[in-house]
């Protein structure tokens, strides 16, 4: 079987040959004229890296050339990498068990998906784990988290449809807590009339949660899907707004030359891209490394075999 890296780097090929089809590849060898400078912005911006980051990019880079003095394009290029790690090296948010985890998002960007992969991950690392089927709006939510929660066989606490999604997390808390469960991961709804609604629903759930799951550590989780490009970026700033984010996944990251939105998604936000979804099964997620994500864009083939492994 082909190590976890082979594996990623497989399902990212679409993103890192767009990247370096408009970036390394049309860069290299050239003048350091306005040119370059705005051939590169324009570059950055078609790799889904959003046109505040792409600015922000090429402003720092002009920055650093001026620090550091005359350099050909190649040493451009790497300095580029450098202030794209500096950029999305965001560090992660550490879970003290036991931990109360909301997934939330707009319908159909993988939370449920999400939810099962990363129940049957936590329970390879040890961890007891039990989900919570609050997004009680649609009719087939309910039913798809419990076919998942059998499939990876993790505990479920659910409601009829329509029941009130608070009054759910409320149960699943007080069982979390009477079974001694390491990690209780909530499932909400996408619905996203528009942001006010939104607010609403999620201080809704985030009071329920504060006040019930004492003693319990919190941390929320925005997916997002990167087929949606800046949409994403878009979903990512409303989100931040209506509740404090700790991390993020990005999920179908498989077949898609949009994976660079995860850039801007970070340095934006300010939120680690904490696991990346690449593809359907619950073992198509993986941990991201945001630096050897950078790598991979700028690798030209030659892997490391060292990190081959992991
Ligand atoms: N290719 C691919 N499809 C995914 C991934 N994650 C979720 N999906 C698919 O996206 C669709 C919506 O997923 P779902 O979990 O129901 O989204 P939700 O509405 O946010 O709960 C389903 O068909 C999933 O199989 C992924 O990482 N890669
Ligand atoms: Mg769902």
């Amino acid at each position: 079987m082909a190590s976890l890296f082979e594996r990623m780097k497989d399902r990212l090929s679409k993103t890192t040959d767009n990247f370096k089809e408009k970036i390394t590849h049309t860069l290299y060898y050239r003048k350091l004229d306005d040119d370059f400078f705005d051939e590169l912005e324009e570059n950055l911006i078609l790799s889904d890296m959003g046109i505040e980051t792409s600015v922000e990019i090429v402003d720092k880079l002009k920055e650093r050339i001026r620090q550091e003095g005359t350099m050909n394009s190649d040493q451009a290029i790497d300095l580029l990498k450098s202030i794209m790690t500096e950029m999305v090296s965001v560090e992660k948010k550490e879970m003290n068990m036991p931990v109360i985890m909301m997934v939330v998002g707009v319908n159909g960007v993988g939370k449920t998906t999400t939810i099962a992969k990363l129940a049957q991950r936590y329970m390879s690392e040890g961890k007891t784990v039990m989900v919570a089927a609050a997004d009680t709006f649609r009719a087939a939510a309910v039913e798809q988290l419990t076919v998942w929660a059998e499939r990876v066989g993790v505990d479920i606490v659910k409601s009829h449809t329509g029941a009130d999604p608070a009054s759910v997390i409320f149960d699943a808390i007080a069982s979390a807590r009477a079974k001694g469960v390491d990690i209780l991961i909530c499932d909400t709804a996408g619905r996203l009339h528009n942001k006010v609604n939104l607010m609403n629903e999620l201080s809704k759930l985030t009071r329920i949660i504060e006040r019930e799951g004492e003693g319990f550590d919190k941390h929320n989780l925005l997916v997002v899907d990167a087929t949606t490009g800046q949409n994403a970026l878009i979903q990512g700033r409303t989100f931040n707004d209506a509740v404090r984010l700790d991390g993020i996944v990005m999920t179908k990251m498989d077949g898609t030359a949009r994976g660079g939105i995860v850039i801007p998604l970070i340095s934006e936000l300010g939120v680690p891209v904490e696991y990346i979804g690449i593809g359907e099964t619950a073992d198509d997620l993986i941990p991201f490394d945001a630096e050897k994500f950078i790598d991979m864009l700028y690798d030209d083939g030659g892997e490391d075999e060292a990190e081959a492994e992991e």
